[in-house]
């Protein structure tokens, strides 16, 4: 096995150790913005490499559940503060292998450290309720209690945040765990690993595979030692993993795609609305589940809005995304590239008009080029299915109830967004959009640690993660009649 470019062991973290996959096969990675440059070579982990972890798993279950949370939070403090130490090159091998701009990634890795701290701090709140007994000298209450063994199917689009914010509750509650990091980002999801054998984390309590969904994935969906799955990824797999993981019995959590709306109404502070929307679809070149993929604008501001957004993708930012400045990188990889430049001829042909970009860079990498379309019908593909790359939409309405409907009519609910200074407006949109996440003069993407993040409708299944929502999937309640003794 090689070492990556940083030099860090590129090896799964299994029972405390460094391994190579028990066949020893590796894939290679490479950087979407140079293909030629190889960024890593790791382990192409199979079922009998999940099995193991699995397995090691099982085992340091009885010690770390019996462990007080305090104790295990003094691991999550250590590790944060492990993290912070190396933000920089988290952040860099995060570009590297997938592409995010380094202002991006910076912040992204800064997230997972919060979300530890966050998570260590939930060792000192309530893991139960106390009521009034019916009887004389009983005690009744509930207790949350750990599960045993969580799997943890990660994406590559948020390749520290989304391990870490699933890792962190698991492990506070008392869970131990295999993470299956994205294919398409393990060295950025490793790092985490090596943070918590730094901070001396118990062997086998964080059990961390590289390699291809369709192996390990499919041994912890089927494995009966494993009695949760928290998954984000695709429609499809999310699907199939539901369905065959909850047939034997198995927890269940998705985070899917979402078809996110930002609406612009007359009032909007456009200025603000402009930026928001060239935020939330072209950063991370849209590569993410809670990117705009359509923008509906009021009537009267319609032609004002449009010469704004224009304006700013002309003078956005986009190349090489370890340049610091740059907004706009590639996308993942060239087969996610053939895909969008698919989508993109499609919605040509099905009466579209690109006002901007709409086509390859003339570079190496996988860059898209931002793209706004308009004139398309919202039965369009592109007005209802996810394409994850840097494509967005704008449409013209007349009433605010005519936005909500429109807004609302995809399958998806995940992230919903207006701009307005009309407080009826506002009410009524948080009232009614159909989403899990709601924004108010800001846009649709984002997420902050300490609140609870999740879709409805198509976007999801499940409890919703992070915050103090998390203990709900990762926890299950019992109640306790607890009789005293008669002498
Ligand atoms: C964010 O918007 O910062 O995969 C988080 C995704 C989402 C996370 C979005 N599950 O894009």
């Amino acid at each position: 096995m090689t070492d990556t470019m940083t030099g860090a062991p590129a090896r799964n973290y299994v029972g405390g150790e460094w391994r190579d996959s028990t066949a020893g096969d590796t894939y290679e990675k490479r950087n979407p913005w140079r293909p030629s440059q190889v960024t890593g070579v790791y382990p192409a982990s199979n079922l009998e490499d999940a099995r193991v972890a699995i397995d090691a798993a099982r085992e340091a279950f009885p010690t770390w559940s019996a462990l007080p949370a305090p104790q295990r939070a003094v691991y999550f403090t250590k590790a944060a503060a492990a993290i912070e130490a190396r933000a920089e090159q988290v952040a860099q091998d995060m570009t590297a292998e997938m592409g995010k701009p380094l202002r991006e990634a910076r912040l992204e890795a800064l997230r997972a450290a919060t979300i530890l701290r966050y998570a260590a701090g939930d060792a000192y709140r309530p893991i139960g309720e106390q009521y009034e007994p019916s009887l004389a000298d009983q005690r009744l209450y509930t207790l949350r209690r750990p599960l045993g063994v969580v799997g943890l199917i990660t994406p590559w689009n948020f390749p520290i945040a989304i391990p870490v914010w699933k890792l962190a509750p698991a492990l506070i509650y008392g869970n131990t765990l295999v993470l299956k990091l994205g294919y398409e980002a393990p060295r950025t999801g490793l790092h985490v690993a090596e943070c918590f054998a730094d901070a001396g984390l118990p062997a086998g309590v964080l059990n961390v595979l590289t390699g291809a969904g369709s192996k390990v994935g499919a041994e912890i969906v089927s494995n009966p030692g494993v009695r949760a799955i928290s998954f984000t990824g695709s429609v499809p797999v999310g699907r199939s993993v539901r369905d065959e993981a909850t047939a034997r019995d198995c927890r269940v959590q998705l985070e899917l795609g979402g078809h996110n709306p930002l609406i612009v109404a007359a009032s909007a502070e456009l200025d603000r609305a402009v930026e928001a929307a060239y935020a939330g679809a072209f950063w991370s070149a849209g590569q993410k589940c809670t990117a705009t993929r359509r923008i509906l604008v009021e009537d009267s501001v319609y032609d004002a809005f449009r010469g704004k957004l224009l304006a700013r993708v002309a003078a956005g930012k986009v190349g090489d995304p370890a340049d610091p400045d740059v907004e706009v990188g590639p996308v993942v990889n060239e087969g996610a590239m053939d895909d969008i430049l698919g989508a993109i001829e499609r919605a040509r042909g099905e009466g579209g008009t690109v006002l901007a970009g709409g086509e390859r860079a003339d570079h190496d990498g996988y860059l898209v080029t931002p793209t706004v379309f308009e004139g398309l019908a919202d039965d369009a593909e592109l007005s209802c299915e996810e394409v994850f790359g840097p494509v967005t939409s704008l449409y013209r309405y007349s009433s605010f109830d005519e936005a909500l409907d429109r807004a609302n009519a995809v399958r998806f609910g995940l992230s919903a967004s207006i701009f307005t200074r009309d407080l009826r407006e506002t009410q009524r949109f948080t009232s009614e959009v159909q989403a899990g996440i709601i924004h108010v003069n800001s846009q649709t993407a984002g997420a902050d640690v300490h609140v609870p993040f999740g879709g409805v409708k198509g976007s999801g299944w499940g409890p919703h993660e992070q915050g103090r929502a998390a203990i709900e999937f990762y926890t299950e309640t019992v109640t306790v009649y607890q009789d005293a003794p008669l002498a």
